[in-house]
């Protein structure tokens, strides 16, 4: 692979490794104008994640609700090829590039809200990266094992820096019980390079069930009983931003009660993707995105 960036973050060679973290938290300046208060931004750089109570009213969460049932049982829908199927149930898993294919979505991506905060952790202009959203619908939708998303963009995908946020919107409550994510707070500050090489169609089983770039028992072991575990709970319409280098995953949903979030990746327009740091081919536009057009 030939790139003229640096690698300032291997990954997927023959074992694992840890980089201590070079890049910022938070980009912008101290009082760069937004969403949140200057004591939201030092907690964000701390844990690497907050978590917001109320980003949508009821009344908007009802609206975003009718449109996830509405794609989930659109034949169209569940046939593209950015639909994901449980294995197990048959269930949608997840639905890619949600803000493309709905414009009530698209109008969540540009709401002030949320462009907004994403602006302001990352100091300039933002494109989405990814969106998705994970239905997790009841009695027995899977869980996501532990990753750091950047370790994934950076390998497969090509984002060469940490300068890259995800907000997690919940659409549906999120119990301690059904499902919700748990991220290990200031893991962010350390990248563990994963062993093992790409192999070519990567993708399409990690998105059912993660293998390259899974951590270790004895790292995750490591990073859990320095950092600890925090469950994010809260009613539909709370959301939580992190840091694309927090360690988290979250565990199955057995009970009845869905756990359906919503979640926008935004990256920095002068972080862009360039080619994959560890794989041998670019991942799909609707997984890893290479327009590159700021939100407006
Ligand atoms: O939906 C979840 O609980 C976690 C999802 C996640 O980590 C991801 O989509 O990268
Ligand atoms: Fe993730």
């Amino acid at each position: 692979m030939t790139t003229t960036v640096a690698d300032l973050y291997p990954t997927r060679g023959s074992s694992e490794t840890v980089t201590p973290r070079v890049d910022p938290v938070v980009w912008s300046e101290p009082g760069a104008p937004g969403p949140m208060r200057p004591s939201e931004l030092s907690d964000f750089d701390r844990d690497g994640f907050l978590a917001i109570e109320e980003l949508i009213t009821p009344d908007e969460v009802a609206v975003y609700r009718a449109e996830l049932d509405r794609l989930i049982s659109d034949p169209g829908v569940r046939a593209d090829e950015r639909s994901i199927i449980e294995p197990k149930s048959q269930d949608v898993r997840s639905v890619f590039e949600v803000h493309r294919i709905s414009e009530v979505f698209a109008n969540l991506v540009r709401d002030p809200r949320v462009v907004g905060r994403a602006r302001q952790i990352l100091g300039s202009d933002v494109y989405v990266h990814q969106s998705r959203i994970n239905v997790k619908p009841g009695f027995g939708a899977s869980g996501f094992y532990w990753h750091s998303d950047f370790e994934t963009w950076h390998a497969e995908d090509g984002l060469p820096n940490m300068r890259t946020v995800s907000v997690s919107i919940a659409l549906t409550e999120n119990y301690d019980t059904n499902g919700g994510l748990m991220i290990m707070p200031g893991s962010h500050r350390t990248f563990l390079g994963c062993a093992g090489a790409t192999p070519k169609d990567n993708y399409k089983k990690s998105l059912q069930m993660q293998d390259a770039g899974t951590p270790s028992d004895e790292a995750l072991t490591k990073l859990a009983d320095a950092h600890g575990i925090k469950l994010f709970t809260g009613k539909a319409g709370s959301a939580t931003w992190f840091d694309c280098n927090c360690m988290h995953g979250s565990g199955d949903n057995i009970t009845p009660y869905p756990r359906s979030n919503v979640f926008i990746v935004f990256n920095s327009v002068e972080n862009t993707a360039v080619e994959p740091f560890a794989a041998p081919v670019r991942r799909p536009e609707f997984i890893g995105a290479r327009d590159f057009t700021p939100v407006r």
